[in-house]
């Protein structure tokens, strides 16, 4: 930026207060807010939610289909506008990386505790009966193995963009798993509903909130406790000399990430974007339209806003 046009845009500023105040005077951009989208339901459903209204305000909205990680960076240097799920357990890093190189922040804090982690189906307990405890998983591990994993245990994964560092947990605390990742979300789920067809023992990845929970009762599996750092600094967890040595965050944030240009390009939506928080039940119910009920997201979105004006009225008046 040339120092002239550094000056224009400071006396610019300094001319509009009530732009900068958000007020009614403040005129959002008709540039589209690219809105970016990822591969799991809620999410998905969530994105449109929030695009709809924002169109319903008078907006453009584009979405963009985006990987899960590199979605910091690009929002960070402007190429999309935000993140409505922004998951402690798989995404923490990553937003911290860039909130530390600038560009981006936190806009909002959803009203929801988040799980992600080794998961199975209660029926897996008959077949070992040690669990939630990971040592009594660990001890259970031939009652997973599959041909395609020989004497080790089968831990199904999720996309591997959700980067849940699940091979090495597996090293770091020596069990006898090997770690084989679903192509897509919806993968997992076929695998969990072949398996309930005759009880068959699974440990997958899930997280919490989800449709799922409401159709397959099941528990987390009961990792080392997380704590800041086990990622990265192997003095962190039980294993001295160790990273990962942990399970994932039990009780995990949900937040909203934005672009720092969000608020003056397009103020009314960013002020809308503030007061946005949604429920763990509210989640689930987004996750379940599509993943249940086999809705289009696009669809699930608007029946979710119809039947839920209480909520998000109020965000737009
Ligand atoms: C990122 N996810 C919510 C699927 O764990």
């Amino acid at each position: 930026m040339t120092r002239t046009s550094r000056v224009t845009r400071a006396m610019t500023l300094a001319l509009a207060p009530f732009a900068v105040a958000g007020i009614a005077s403040a005129e959002d951009s008709s540039d589209p807010i690219v809105i970016p989208i990822h591969n799991w339901s809620s999410q998905i459903v969530m994105s449109h939610a929030i695009g709809q209204i924002f169109e319903g305000m008078g907006n453009s909205v584009e979405y963009v289909s985006t990987d899960s990680q590199a979605v910091y960076e690009a929002i960070r240097l402007g190429d999309a506008a935000l993140e409505v799920e922004v998951w402690e357990g798989a995404f923490g890093a990553s937003f911290n990386a860039a909130l530390e190189k600038g560009g981006i922040h936190e806009a909002g804090n959803h009203n929801a505790i988040t799980r992600e982690d080794w998961w199975y189906p209660l029926w897996t307990k008959e077949a070992c009966p040690g669990l939630p405890d990971w040592e009594a998983l660990n001890a259970c591990a031939a009652v997973f193995a599959t041909p395609e994993t020989g004497e080790k245990g089968r831990f199904l994964g999720g996309p591997v963009d959700w980067l849940k560092h699940d091979a090495e947990k597996v090293e770091a605390l020596e069990m006898n798993f090997t770690v084989v990742n679903a192509g897509s979300a919806a993968a997992l789920w076929a695998e969990l509903a072949a398996a309930e067809k005759d009880k068959t023992p699974i440990v997958i990845f899930n997280w919490t909130p989800n449709f799922a929970e409401a159709v397959w009762p099941g528990e987390f599996v009961d990792f080392p406790k997380w704590e800041a750092g086990c990622d990265t600094d192997p003095t962190v967890g039980p294993h001295p000399d160790r990273t990962y040595d942990c399970g994932n965050p039990a009780d995990g944030y949900l937040k909203i990430a934005a672009w720092d240009g969000m608020p003056e390009k397009w103020p009314a939506a960013y002020a809308v974007l503030q007061k946005v928080s949604f429920t763990n039940p509210q989640i689930a119910e987004m996750a379940k339209l599509v993943d249940v009920d086999g809705m289009e997201p696009e669809d699930a979105a608007t029946a979710w806003l119809e039947a839920n004006e209480a909520v998000w009225k109020p965000w737009v008046e």
